[in-house]
């Protein structure tokens, strides 16, 4: 039987875990454990068969670090060969009476993305297309992509099997503590993005254990209309004398699995630390389980890197502002290239609560394909509102559909067969939901009916690329009242029909009704209002307009979406038409500074250091450093421990921190005499990265005259104490902003104690206490930049 027909009617068992056993099997630590196909041959294929035995349907083979990164292409060909042989000569002897299948088991890079790390996202898909090209030239039966905890790596290795072969794919990623990516996606997100692109089946695997998992697995139960996976670790490790330990014993791990295959959960099998006793536990407490089956969700969904927006009975705002249409300075900034001025359109509709950001910016004479591309990277860098691709330009749509981490909005296909020929193998191999809009080759309908009649063909087309009708929202075109008195209620009449008739949501962009007219937000707030009840779904609107906006929250009260009135009651204030004052006075420093904050916390890098070159013209460097950049960090690694702000924001709010910290130190002129106050070495401790501070703590010593020698970041002990020897250095500065690397300082300073005992020590970081400072032995806690230099001049006056 084919895995795909397997899958529809059974609970599948999948193996359990392979690097623990092979630990236990002699494998070193550093080791590639994917050699072992070709140098442990039967070791790897005593453990295949051992799975099967044990009731496994499906076994990993032992690839899931094989990948172009970590071998050359003869190597990483020869050890999936090998891996591949393993399984089935595994397959072959096994005593299991079962339907077995051997699945490719593809891991992550292990390398980060851009812009969070340097793997550039084509590069991320070539080096998955290679190990997926092998293992279907040595012939598997299925493809599993496990462990993936980010969003973007996990879209890149899916395209990558979906381009390079038609084998059903699971896609099993690692979720958090938090029920989240480690990048910051929830399962639903997962969901959309994954199910819109054609997994097979969808799940979580490692991380923790079947308990912790339950919240995930349930969620994903919730949202998803493929078969789930789950593959949890037999618990949490700990170390018992010097040895990783399970918490989980097989019987609970069955027990806990078990309960979840009862909820619907229906690929199951185990991951670090089980073993095949787990998985014989499994298969023998659920022996009599009936498989439930899988229900199709219906459930009009987009979403971001970190969240879906669903459309339901509650009106989805789709900012309109991205868009150079009648705007001369947006069209100014894309000529300019200016990505900030683009960006920040964005971010101030997503503090406006748009839920869903379009983007549009074609221009005659600019290389739409590029700057597509570019607005979308760019953008969910730093926002995580889910977008709307824009464009009539089908090769930059593809391009915007392929970079766009998660399930997109698309704007738009239309009833014309050159349209939809164009756009639904798009929509069909990126997933997206795609506005259609009501007209076809003889133009727009001037009925009702007219365009319903449209609809329903697109409805048909789409179905023939397999496209289901919960990704079409159609947009029954808003015409102008003041060329045609019936245009508005013509729309309205579709916009119902639509709804009701057919069953599919529906979106408009509502301004286009009263061109012409004065006083334009009035119309359109009445025409949204009127819409509203008539079943829209969505709009494409001016969150800057107080009418539409006043119109949403007031529909929503009336309506029942807003339970208590809170919403309304919390926008109302603003509301109030207050009459503005033309203000054209000079920004104070003050408000500059705010700003600076904003740009930082934001994570807008050309902007903060825009802001900060104004801001040195008015005040001084260490102030800027002290009263805007540090306090904007702490904002977001307030929001990043309250699981607020995830990764990418913390890292992009760290590179604008980074971009005004380097205006700074260009403005700052180093002193001449540098190396007269002595030798300062400083560094970042073994497992820490943070290095913002220290590179003030740096620049600050450098312009008193220091000669600093900057060792970096993640400096282990042994170099540190190396160098200062070296150099026979007074003074060291050491920083750590981790509580789990603060211990390593300690290290560091015991190794100086030994070797180099004339040297004093300096210490600083944010989680670091004057008590703690002492406790470790060091000479000095200084609590920032200014404090490190008078230590230093105090110490290098005395030895003088
Ligand atoms: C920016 C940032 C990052 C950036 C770092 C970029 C870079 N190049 O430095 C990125 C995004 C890469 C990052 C990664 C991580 N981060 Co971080 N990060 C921060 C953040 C928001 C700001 C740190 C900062 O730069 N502050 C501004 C500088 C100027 O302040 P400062 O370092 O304290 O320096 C001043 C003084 O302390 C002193 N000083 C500093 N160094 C020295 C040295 C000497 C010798 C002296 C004398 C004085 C001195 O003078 C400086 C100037 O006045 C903090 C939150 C916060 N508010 O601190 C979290 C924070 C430090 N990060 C945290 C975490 C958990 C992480 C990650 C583990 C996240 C993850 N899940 O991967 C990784 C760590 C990876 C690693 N192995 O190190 C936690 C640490 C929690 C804890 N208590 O242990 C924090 C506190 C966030 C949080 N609230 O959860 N992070």
């Amino acid at each position: 039987m084919n895995f795909r027909e397997f899958l529809k009617t059974n609970i599948v068992y999948l193996d359990g875990g392979m690097g623990t056993l092979l630990q236990q099997q002699g494998l070193k630590p550093g080791e590639y454990p994917e050699r072992w196909n070709i140098s442990h041959k039967d070791t790897i294929t005593n453990i295949h068969k051992a799975y099967f035995d044990a009731g496994s349907n499906v076994v990993c083979t032992n690839t899931f670090g094989a990948n172009a990164l970590k071998f050359d292409d003869n190597e990483l060909e020869e050890i999936i060969k090998a891996a591949i042989s393993n399984a089935k000569e595994a397959r072959e002897s096994s005593v299991s009476k079962k339907e077995k299948f051997i699945a490719l088991d593809i891991g992550p890079t292990g390398k980060l993305l851009k812009p969070l790390g340097n793997l550039d996202f084509e590069d991320a898909v070539a080096i998955f297309a290679k190990t997926v090209k092998f293992g279907v030239k040595y012939g598997v039966d299925l493809i599993i992509l496990e462990t993936l905890n980010d969003s973007y790596e996990t879209k890149a290795a899916l395209l990558a099997v979906k381009e390079n072969c038609d084998l059903p794919v699971l896609v099993s990623n690692a979720y958090g503590e938090d029920g989240k990516l480690m990048t910051g996606a929830t399962p639903g997100a997962m969901v959309a993005m994954l199910e819109g692109m054609g997994a097979d089946a969808i799940g979580a695997n490692c991380s923790l254990g079947p308990q912790q998992l339950q919240g995930v697995a349930e969620q994903l139960l919730q949202k998803a209309s493929v078969p789930v996976i789950l593959k949890p670790n037999a618990g949490l490790p700990k170390a018992v004398n010097g040895k990783t330990v399970f918490d989980v014993s097989a019987d609970e791990f069955a027990q806990d699995v078990a309960s979840l295959i009862k909820k619907g959960v229906r690929v199951a099998g185990g991951c670090c630390g089980t073993t095949p006793e787990y998985i014989k536990a499994l298969c023998d407490k659920t022996a009599t389980y009936e498989p439930v089956a899988t229900e199709e969700k219906s459930i009009t969904v987009v979403s971001s890197y970190t969240h879906t927006v669903e459309f339901c009975e509650k009106p989805v705002l789709i900012g309109e502002r991205i868009n150079p249409t009648g705007k001369k300075r947006f069209k100014q900034a894309l000529i300019e290239n200016d990505m900030d001025y683009i960006l920040s359109e964005g971010v101030k509709q997503q503090d406006k609560g748009v839920h869903i950001l379009d983007v549009n910016v074609g221009l005659p004479d600019i290389d739409e394909v590029q700057m597509l591309k570019d607005s979308v990277c760019q953008l969910q860098a730093i926002i995580n509102l889910p977008l709307q691709i824009d464009t009539s330009d089908i090769q930059a749509m593809e391009v915007a559909l392929r970079h766009y981490n998660g399930k997109a909005m698309i704007n738009s296909v239309n009833g014309k067969s050159d349209s939809m020929k164009a756009i639904f193998p798009l929509v069909k191999k990126y997933g997206g939901v795609v506005v259609a809009l009501t007209l076809d080759e003889n133009g727009i309908p001037e009925t009702a009916e007219g365009r319903v009649e449209i609809a329903k063909k697109i409805l048909r087309t789409a179905t023939e690329y397999g496209i289901d009708k919960k990704d079409i929202i159609f947009d029954s075109l808003a015409l102008t009242i003041s060329a045609d008195k019936n245009a508005a209620t013509t729309t309205l009449s579709a916009l119902k029909d639509i709804k009701e008739k057919l069953g599919c949501h529906t979106s408009l962009g509502v301004s286009n009704v009263s061109f012409g007219l004065p006083n334009r937000d009035a119309i359109n707030s009445t025409f949204f209002a009127l819409a509203l009840e008539n079943g829209l779904s969505a709009a494409i609107m001016n969150p800057f307009s107080s009418d539409m906006m006043k119109t949403y929250y007031t529909y929503n009260a009336l309506k029942g979406f807003d339970e208590n009135c809170v919403e309304y009651i919390n926008e109302a204030e603003s509301f109030t038409v207050t009459p503005v004052v033309a203000d054209h006075k000079e920004k104070t420093a003050e408000e500059f500074a705010s700003e600076l904050q904003k740009a930082i916390i934001k994570g807008l890098k050309e902007k903060a250091g825009k802001i900060t070159k104004e801001l040195l013209s008015s005040l001084d460097p260490l102030q800027i450093v002290n009263d805007e950049i540090i306090p904007a960090l702490n904002v977001v690694g307030k929001g990043y421990e309250e699981k607020r702000m995830y990764l990418p924001q913390l890292l992009m709010s760290a590179e604008a921190a980074k971009s005004a910290f380097e205006v700074i130190k260009a403005s700052l002129t180093t002193n001449e005499n540098k190396s007269n106050k002595g030798i300062f070495v400083i560094a970042t401790v073994h497992g820490d990265i943070h290095d913002i501070g220290k590179n003030i703590v740096k620049l600050l010593l450098e312009n008193y005259g220091f000669d600093v020698v900057d060792m970096g970041k993640d400096v282990p002990p042994e170099e540190i104490a190396k160098k200062v020897c070296e150099l026979h250095a007074p003074l060291v500065g050491l920083s750590a902003l981790m509580t789990t690397t603060v211990p390593e300082m300690e290290k560091t300073i015991q190794k100086l104690r030994k070797v180099a005992p004339w040297c004093k020590i300096v210490v600083g970081g944010a989680v670091l206490t004057q008590e703690y400072a002492d406790k470790i032995g060091a000479d000095k806690y200084a609590k920032d930049a200014m404090e490190t230099v008078r230590y230093a001049e105090e110490i290098t006056n005395s030895l003088a």
